[in-house]
């Protein structure tokens, strides 16, 4: 249906009478619902667009944890450690998971890594902002998980069969991600003053990066058109952030807590808010690598990686064992 849709406004698309007899077989399958798995034959834009969304998606999740990562030494009491250590190992879990859907597509997780650290990969804008209370810690549960689940529970749909399998098990785990912080939330606004001056502090700073994550405005959203004709993605970046901005709106509210944005105002005619513009300059300086913590994140990846050299020689060399060992005794 979306194919349709989205072939009429002409965007980078082929028509059915445009494609080779191969694409249009694709291309039928895909508007059957029928899903791609790794051996078929795909177009080389469908492989390379899968690529560099589920690698993308990947590093997210991989840098997602260093945010979080800063706060689990203080975490103020011993379950609120435990659970966020766990939330933050089911990240670098989803993080394998998704390498290992992009693999399938013939892309190896060295090669992944390595387009990540020369600056070819991106990773999501919203983890190149500082975590700087335990409110923040609150605010990423409630705000960046929510917008993830918002966006990833339409890609457990997707055409392509390893990356939508991965997606349903992740929105699972997401979903707890965003209760707890949810949870943090909670227990700050019903705290003293200070504690929910600092849960207001972390929303104010929070929210519009939180509304970048859906990616620029359709408008400029290069790869939309064709990845909803390809069925990868089934919502356009405007309408799952609109979405989100309706769900999450009445949660602040519940809160006691005011969305920083003087022009959010409901909308009885579309049934949704209005809401004020967002920086879009800010969002593209983070992408181009000026956001707070953009360096910050790369180094500690970079020694992550470099740091890591001597355990993936150890298991390589260890690996090679074992299949010469297979070899002789065959
Ligand atoms: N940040 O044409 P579009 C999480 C880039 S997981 C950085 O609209 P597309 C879990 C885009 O890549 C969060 N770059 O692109 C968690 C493209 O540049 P390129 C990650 C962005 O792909 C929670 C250019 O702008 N989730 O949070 C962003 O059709 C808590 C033009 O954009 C996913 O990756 C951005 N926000 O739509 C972990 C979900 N937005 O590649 C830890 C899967 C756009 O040509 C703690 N991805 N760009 O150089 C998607 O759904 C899509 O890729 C979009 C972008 C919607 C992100």
């Amino acid at each position: 249906m979306y194919a349709q849709e989205v072939k009429s406004t002409g965007k980078a698309v082929k028509s059915l009478e445009e494609m080779t007899p191969e694409e249009r077989v694709f291309q039928t399958r895909i508007d059957a619902d029928i899903k791609i798995e790794p051996k078929d034959w795909m177009p080389e834009g469908y492989r390379k667009t899968l690529v560099r969304q589920i690698s993308q998606h990947a590093h997210s999740e991989i840098v997602g944890q260093l945010p979080e990562g800063n706060w689990i030494t203080r975490a103020p009491t011993l379950d609120r450690k435990a659970i966020l250590l766990a939330k933050v190992q089911d990240e670098a879990g989803h993080g394998l998971y998704l390498y290992c859907a992009a693999e399938t597509l013939g892309v190896s997780r060295d090669q992944m890594t390595e387009q990540l650290l020369a600056g070819k990969a991106k990773y999501s804008s919203i983890f190149n902002y500082p975590t700087l209370t335990w409110a923040d810690i609150g605010a990423i549960g409630w705000l960046v998980d929510g917008a993830a689940i918002m966006n990833q529970v339409p890609l457990q749909r997707c055409s392509y069969g390893p990356y939508s399998r991965a997606m349903i098990r992740i929105c699972k785990e997401e979903s707890f991600h965003q209760r707890q912080g949810y949870d943090i939330m909670m227990k700050l606004v019903k705290g003293t003053p200070e504690q929910k001056a600092m849960a207001q502090d972390a929303l104010n700073r929070w929210w519009q990066p939180s509304l970048m994550m859906f990616g620029p405005p359709d408008a400029d959203s290069i790869h939309s058109a064709q990845s909803m004709a390809w069925g990868i993605k089934q919502n356009s970046n405007d309408e799952l952030r609109q979405k989100f901005v309706d769900q999450t709106v009445p949660q602040a509210t519940y809160l006691g807590l005011t969305v920083p944005d003087p022009d959010l105002k409901w909308n009885e005619e579309k049934g949704g808010y209005d809401f004020g513009e967002i920086d879009w300059n800010e969002f593209f300086e983070v992408l181009k690598g000026n956001g707070p913590c953009n360096k910050e994140r790369m180094e500690a990846r970079r020694k992550a990686w470099d740091d890591g050299a001597w355990f993936r020689d150890g298991l390589m060399a260890h690996a090679e064992k074992r299949a010469a060992r297979k070899i002789a005794a065959e």
